[in-house]
C-alpha cells in the first residue's frame, strides 16, 4: 500500500481533526487519499481549489429523532441519519442501514465510499447513505412497520426521485423498503416510484435487484480469475454473512461451479464440506429470519457450527467477506494466505482492515475492494430508477445482462487505471483513482460547489 503524498498530508490531517472520533470515516478517507498521490503527481490541478477537501466534506448531514411505540406500549427513541455526500454525478444514492452499531462515523464512511462506487458504475448517481441505531432483531413485524413509518415521517422532506434515493443495506430489505415507500406515498400524495429502490415487483421494483450485489461481486471475481486463466470451477469458497449479499453470492458461485463450504451470521459460522445447501440457508435466514446455527440441527451429519471462532480459518481458494466492516483482520488475512487463498472479493463495504488489505496485496492475491466489487447492487438500483422513469419493467435476463456488462466494465476500468498509473493488478488504487477522476471532473465543470 502507498503512503500519503506530502502535498496531501495536510488535507488528510484537516479531515481527521475536523471529524474527531470517527474512526471508520478516517479509515475510508485515508485509503482514498493514499491512492491520490499518483493522480496529483500526474495532474497537479486536482489539488487546486480545495477540490479534495470539498469531496471529503458532506454536502449535507441530517440527524433526527425517531420516536415509536413498541408492542408493550412503551415509547422508544432511536436516532436517524442521512448523509447527502456528493451530488456532482446525480441525485444522492445509497442505502439505509438499521443496526445498533450505526453512528455518524459509520454512515459517513459508507457515504464516502458510495461516491466513488457510484461513479465507477457509470450511472448518473451521486453518493449518500443513511440509517438508524434501531435493532430489528427480535422485533415484531408491527414494531418494524411503526419504526419505518416514523423514520420516513422525518426523512421524507429530504428525499425525491431527483434529490435523494435511498435503498436497503444491513437490516433493511424488501419488507422495510415497502413500509417506507407506503409512508412516503401517504405523506406526499405522490406515487413517486423512483424515490426508493429495492421495491417489490408489484409497485415499481426491478427484477434482479435482490440478487444484484452478490451476483455482481461474483462476476467481478470471475473477471479477476480470468486474468489468470482461472475460473470458479472446482474452487472452494468461503462467504461470510448469510444476508442478502452473502446468499446471492453463494447462489452465483455455485452456478459457476464453485463449492461454498462456509458462511456465517453474527452468532458464529457453519462449515459444510459437502457444499452449503443454499435452499436450507434461504429457508432459515429469509423465511424464518432465524439463526445460521439452525443449519446444523436441520442438516445433521458432517456439518458443524462454531460459535466463537474465525470463519477465515476455514481453508479456501476464494474468500468473499459479505457481512460488515472490519470483519477480516490482518491476522485473518495471514491465515487465508497460509491456507492458499488466491482471490478475495469484498461483498461488504470495507470488510478488510488496512492490515488485511496490505497483507493480501503483498502476497500477490487478487483483491477486489468493495467499492468496485459490490457496486452491482447500486448499479441495478440505477437500472430500477431508469425503469421507473420510463414506466417500464425489464425481464430478469435483460436486467442481469446489463448488470454483468456493468461489472465487466468496472473490472476493466479498475484494471486499466491501475496499469496506467504504474501499479498493474492493484484494484484498490484503480478503483479509487477512476472513481475520483469522474467525480472531480464533474465538480470542476460545475464551479465551486
Ligand atoms: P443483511 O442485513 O441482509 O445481512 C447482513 C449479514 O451480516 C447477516 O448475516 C448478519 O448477521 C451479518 N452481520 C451484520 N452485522 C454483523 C456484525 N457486526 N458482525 C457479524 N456479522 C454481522 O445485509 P446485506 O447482506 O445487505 O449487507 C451486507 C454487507 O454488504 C454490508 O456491509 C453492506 O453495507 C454491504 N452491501 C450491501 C448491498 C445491498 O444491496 N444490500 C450493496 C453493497 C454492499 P445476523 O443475521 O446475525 O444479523
Ligand atoms: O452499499 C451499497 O451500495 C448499498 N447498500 C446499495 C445502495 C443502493 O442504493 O442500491
Amino acid at each position: 500500500m502507498t503512503s500519503i503524498d506530502e502535498k496531501l498530508e495536510p488535507v488528510l490531517a484537516e479531515v481527521l481533526s475536523r471529524n474527531a472520533g470517527e474512526p471508520e470515516f478516517h479509515q475510508a478517507v485515508r485509503e482514498v487519499i493514499e491512492s491520490l498521490g499518483r493522480v496529483i503527481a500526474k495532474h497537479p490541478h486536482y489539488a487546486d481549489d480545495a477540490l479534495i477537501e470539498r469531496i471529503c466534506e458532506p454536502e449535507r448531514q441530517i440527524i433526527f429523532r425517531v420516536p415509536w411505540v413498541d408492542d408493550k406500549g412503551k415509547t422508544q427513541v432511536n436516532r436517524g441519519f442521512r448523509v447527502q455526500f456528493n451530488s456532482a454525478l446525480g441525485p444522492y444514492k445509497g442505502g439505509l442501514r438499521f443496526h445498533p452499531s450505526v453512528n455518524l462515523s459509520i454512515v459517513k464512511f459508507l457515504g464516502f465510499e458510495q461516491i466513488f462506487k457510484n461513479a465507477l458504475t457509470g450511472m448518473p448517481i451521486g453518493g449518500g447513505k443513511g440509517g438508524s441505531d434501531f435493532d430489528p432483531h427480535d422485533r415484531s413485524e408491527g414494531e418494524i412497520m411503526r419504526f419505518c413509518q416514523s423514520f420516513m415521517t422525518e426523512l421524507f422532506v429530504h428525499l425525491g426521485d431527483k434529490t435523494d434515493v435511498p435503498a436497503g443495506d444491513i437490516g433493511v430489505g424488501g419488507r422495510e423498503i415497502g413500509f417506507m415507500f407506503g409512508q412516503y406515498k401517504r405523506l406526499t400524495n405522490r406515487f413517486e416510484a423512483g424515490v426508493l429502490t429495492g421495491k417489490g415487483m408489484l409497485y415499481g421494483g426491478s427484477r434482479a435487484r435482490t440478487e444484484a450485489t452478490g451476483y455482481g461481486n461474483t462476476y467481478f471475481v470471475q473477471s479477476m480469475l480470468n486474468t489468470k486463466d482461472s475460473s470458479f470451477d472446482g474452487k472452494k469458497v468461503v462467504v461470510s454473512g448469510s444476508g442478502n449479499v452473502a446468499i446471492y453470492s453463494m447462489e452465483k458461485v455455485q452456478s459457476f461451479g464453485g463449492k461454498v463450504v462456509a458462511c456465517s451470521d453474527s452468532g458464529g459460522y457453519i462449515v459444510d464440506e459437502g457444499g452449503i445447501d443454499l435452499d436450507l440457508v434461504k429457508e432459515i435466514k429469509l423465511n424464518r429470519r432465524g439463526r445460521i446455527s439452525e443449519y446444523v440441527r436441520l442438516k445433521g451429519k458432517c456439518t458443524h457450527h462454531i460459535e466463537n471462532g474465525r470463519i477465515w480459518d476455514v481453508p479456501c481458494d476464494v474468500a468473499m467477506p459479505s457481512a460488515t466492516q472490519n470483519e477480516l483482520t490482518g491476522r485473518d488475512a495471514k491465515a487465508l494466505i497460509k491456507n492458499g487463498v488466491t482471490a478475495v472479493g469484498e461483498g461488504a463495504n470495507m470488510p478488510s482492515t488496512p492490515d488485511a488489505v496490505r497483507a493480501f496485496q503483498e502476497a500477490g492475491i487478487l483483491f477486489a475492494p468493495g467499492k468496485a466489487a459490490n457496486a452491482g447492487g447500486v448499479a441495478t438500483s440505477a437500472l430500477e430508477m431508469q425503469q421507473n422513469a420510463s414506466r417500464d419493467s425489464w425481464t430478469f435476463e435483460r436486467t442481469e445482462q446489463r448488470l454483468a456488462e456493468i461489472m465487466r466494465n468496472i473490472h476493466d476500468l479498475c484494471a486499466n487505471t491501475a496499469e496506467e498509473y504504474g501499479v498493474p493488478g492493484d484494484y484498490v488504487l484503480g478503483a479509487n483513482i477512476a472513481g475520483f477522476i469522474r467525480v472531480a471532473e464533474a465538480m470542476r465543470a460545475q464551479g465551486v460547489i
